[in-house]
């Protein structure tokens, strides 16, 4: 499942587009502690995370990037240069418009930090000049190998949206509004499938996602037609007590109210200005005017269907589907170390070669029966980060090991059986996904990183003493063969 390699850059992707009526001055961008400025109106911004290569598989990323970046500017698109196109979140091109960093509390000034998450209403950005910007509202989950179908109700998605924006918020980004596929053998990092469908509003093939759709645009009809006064209006706090409470934004003549009862299982009846309203279990009421309620985050008016895939008879069992298998040959030239990668030590899986998730690690080495290592209780010991890791001593199998599920690196160790003269010892390492986040990320190894070492210990007088023979100088690299069908 590797080739992640260009996720970062385009997860760093991320194009506001708004239609600007006069494309042909140039559009002032900016930002206060409130939201962000278009021509210096403040504006509620709505949009949504498309991964392109997720949606049409013609695969290099950087390669797009940068074409897209240069059309853009050829066609001067970045609102500095007149364009429509007033946020980026690329470092590195200087592109005019805000920058933006998400999740990052240290983020500094003039980049406005913004929040990724489930519920981002708490959320308070680092600087009192930054508006507050919900940049990944995870829609739902990706799916794992073996699990669920991730499931995020269009009810709680919601509650999430209306909330934020009750709480001050006004520009909010779907993750992901249409996640896709991954294609080919890449995917979205360790143990999850090529699937990225992630529940969101637009499904893995590009259809509607109802009631989600629906429910959420009939929500971004609602907080667009109270535009003004949500970016303009001031704002009062009502408590209503038992988890019950009340926001109203108000200009001089006009007001709007959202009403939230976070209880998750208990409805809540509030009494406002002499009207009874009744708010359900973790819902958020919006009243135009604070005396009529449109839109109640739990209520969902969109219709649901359900769509039937109907299998055509020429599909039954296209081609491209079939299962087909041959055995492994032992005397494959890979495992000679004549595969199309080879190496005369340990290196990274992901960087060895790029056809498959498997990787043949192979090692001769010649004892003799007065070796120091050599004893009646010897055992191999590996040091590994593939998921998976087969070991094979003198062509036959010793045993396996898996990694767990959120920690890669683990030690393999078994006493094994060597012969006095020449000795093999084969490793096969697969990976299920690499690793996708965290500090210098890319850098973590991938496969056997070693140390490979065969352990003889030997009683004395003193006790029991372990020595150590490093095979790490000594190993051979096997291309791919067990992917390469
Ligand atoms: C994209 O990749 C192709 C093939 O590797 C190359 O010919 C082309 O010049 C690249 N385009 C850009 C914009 O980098
Ligand atoms: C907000 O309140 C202040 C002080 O009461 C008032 O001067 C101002 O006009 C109000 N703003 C709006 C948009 O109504
Ligand atoms: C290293 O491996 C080669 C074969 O790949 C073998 O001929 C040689 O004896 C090995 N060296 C040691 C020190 O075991
Ligand atoms: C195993 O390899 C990892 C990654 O190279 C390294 O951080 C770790 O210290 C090694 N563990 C042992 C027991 O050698
Ligand atoms: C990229 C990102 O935000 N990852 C976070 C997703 O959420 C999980 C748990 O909900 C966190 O552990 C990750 O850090």
């Amino acid at each position: 499942m590797p080739n992640f390699k260009f996720l970062c850059i385009f997860l760093k992707l991320f194009l506001v587009l708004l239609c600007v009526c006069n494309i042909a001055n140039a559009t002032q961008v900016s930002h206060d502690g409130r939201a962000i400025t278009i021509n210096g109106q403040r504006r509620i911004i709505i949009s949504g995370s498309i991964h392109y290569p997720r949606s049409t598989p013609e695969n290099e990323m950087q390669n797009f990037t940068t074409k897209i970046v240069n059309m853009v500017k050829e066609e001067n698109l970045f609102a500095a240069q007149g364009g429509p196109i007033i946020l980026a979140q690329m470092l590195s091109l200087d592109i005019g418009v805000p920058w933006i960093m998400c999740q990052q509390p240290d983020a500094p000034q003039p980049m406005i930090n913004t929040c990724n998450g489930w519920y981002c209403d708490n959320f308070t950005p680092n600087n009192p000049n930054s508006p507050k910007m919900w940049t990944e509202n995870w829609t739902g989950w990706f799916k794992n190998w073996g699990g669920l179908d991730p499931k995020r109700t269009a009810e709680d998605v919601a509650f999430a949206v209306a909330r934020f924006f009750q709480s001050g918020g006004t520009f909010q980004n779907y993750y992901m509004y249409h996640g896709g596929t991954n294609f080919g053998r890449s995917a979205g990092g360790p143990y999850i499938t090529t699937s990225y469908d992630y529940d969101a509003p637009l499904d893995e093939y590009g259809n509607l996602n109802q009631p989600k759709y629906g429910h959420l645009k009939e929500l971004h009809d609602v907080l667009h037609s109270m535009e003004k006064i949500l970016t303009y209006g001031n704002i009062t706090k009502i408590n209503f007590g038992n988890s019950v409470s009340g926001t109203i934004y108000a200009t001089i003549n006009r007001q709007t109210c959202f009403f939230v009862n976070a209880n998750t299982a208990k409805d809540a009846e509030i009494f406002y200005e002499g009207k009874e309203y009744h708010i359900p279990a973790w819902s958020v009421s919006i009243l135009r005017d604070c005396n009529q309620e449109i839109y109640n985050t739990a209520k969902v008016n969109t219709q649901t269907w359900v769509m039937e895939k109907q299998t055509n008879e020429a599909e039954i069992e296209p081609e491209s589907l079939k299962w087909v298998w041959r055995p492994e040959s032992i005397d494959d030239l890979a495992l000679r170390g004549n595969g199309k990668v080879s190496a005369k030590k340990l290196i990274d899986q992901k960087v060895a070669d790029d056809v498959s998730d498997y990787l043949w690690y192979m090692t001769n080495f010649y004892l003799h029966k007065n070796d120091p290592v050599w004893s009646n209780e010897m055992s191999l010991r590996v040091n590994a980060t593939g998921q998976v890791l087969h070991v094979y001593v003198n062509g036959e199998y010793l045993g396996g090991q898996r990694a767990t599920y959120d920690v890669f690196n683990y030690v393999f160790e078994k006493k094994i059986k060597l012969n006095p003269g020449p000795n093999k010892i084969i490793l096969l390492s697969a990976t299920i996904g690499l690793q996708n986040y965290g500090p210098k990320f890319d850098l973590i190894q991938t496969g056997v990183p070693g140390p490979v070492e065969i352990i003889g210990k030997k009683g004395d007088d003193v006790g029991l003493k372990n020595t150590i023979l490093n095979l790490l100088n000594n190993i051979t690299i096997g291309g791919a063969t067990l992917n390469s069908l």
